[in-house]
């Protein structure tokens, strides 16, 4: 079993990348959790949901997160009575929530209705919330404390952070299937996710750092490239909390939890400092802005 650590967008691509060069049933991402919101009564869960519909092939490219060929007559709707209209729940991707909402209702865990989905829309991979309890990322910011989605969503992550916090760490648990998942995969990948948002948050999990550092032999693939992350936030609020945005920057934040990186070429004259480090380097094209280059970074992955 190959298992990655997965936050959105660059983990889903990473996931999709690698159900073409092994066998998806050998495949498991274990997903951040800390996103998670209750909105309008319905528990939302983004990022299994851009896994699953990526990993699915009904995922919308172009904006990032959703389904394809969505429509937004409930926004529009909700939005003429005067309702909390900022996180766009299309149509078709309300049916997830609906479902969702009413089997965890009904008693099921997060991790057993994310396989109903999953197995229900075609997905072969196994696809793992990190935790089955509450757990949300918080931030601090120069405005005051901010839930999660209302920084990145509601103010578009405009704000200075000045610090990420995850409640429910007291009591949560990562799920059983999680921790196994990471314990026992012939190889674990860190995905080109945000470290502070997306990966951190599984971290934090009681025992997963340590299951992590147990083995040793993690290998990352960087979020940043050429200074930057590809997509949202990393680079700056890696900036906000003192930590270089780059991929040396990053290296040093996971420190010996990676063994192995896999950097950009724009990148590859950070690898000396890298491989000073501790790391074995791997230099190629991380990003996946075309199928036969998200390939070749699967294949370098798994080499
Ligand atoms: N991102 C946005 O920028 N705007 C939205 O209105 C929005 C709605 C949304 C609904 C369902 C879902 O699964 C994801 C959604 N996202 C939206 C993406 C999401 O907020 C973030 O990309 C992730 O939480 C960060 O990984």
């Amino acid at each position: 079993m190959i298992t990655v650590l997965a936050g959105g967008v660059g983990a889903a691509r990473l996931l999709r990348a690698l159900s073409l060069v092994v066998d998806p049933t050998e495949l498991a991402a274990v997903v951040n959790v800390g996103d998670d919101l209750v909105l309008h009564g319905l528990t939302i869960c983004p990022d299994l949901d851009t896994v699953t519909y990526t990993l699915a092939g009904m995922n919308d490219e172009a904006r990032g997160w959703g389904l394809t060929d969505e429509t937004w007559r409930v926004m529009d709707e909700l939005a003429a009575l005067g309702g909390e209209d900022w996180f766009r729940l299309g149509d078709r991707d309300l049916a997830t929530h609906l479902y969702r909402t009413q089997r965890l209702g009904e008693g099921a865990t997060k991790t057993e209705v994310t396989a109903e989905i999953a197995q229900r829309r075609g997905v072969r991979a196994t696809v793992l919330p990190a935790s089955d309890d509450p757990v949300a990322t918080t931030l601090e910011t120069l405005e005051g404390p901010m839930a999660f989605q209302e920084y990145f969503v509601r103010r578009r992550h405009e704000v200075t952070v000045t610090a990420i916090t995850v409640t429910g760490l007291e009591t949560a648990r990562p799920s059983a299937a999680a921790l196994h998942a990471i314990e026992s995969a012939t190889r674990l990948v860190v995905a080109p996710s945000n470290p502070l948002l997306s990966i951190d948050p599984i971290l934090a999990l009681p025992g997963v750092r340590e299951a992590v550092a147990a083995r040793g032999d993690a290998i990352a693939v960087s979020p940043i490239v050429g200074g930057a992350a590809l997509k949202g936030p990393a680079d700056r609020l890696m900036r906000d909390l003192g930590l270089e945005p780059s991929a040396a920057g990053v290296a040093d934040h996971y420190g010996a939890l990676v063994a192995t990186w896999v950097i950009d070429e724009i990148d590859a004259g950070l690898a000396g400092r890298i491989g000073a480090t501790g790391h074995e380097v791997r230099v190629t094209t991380t990003v996946m802005d075309d199928p036969g280059r998200a390939r070749a970074l699967a294949e370098t992955v798994l080499a």
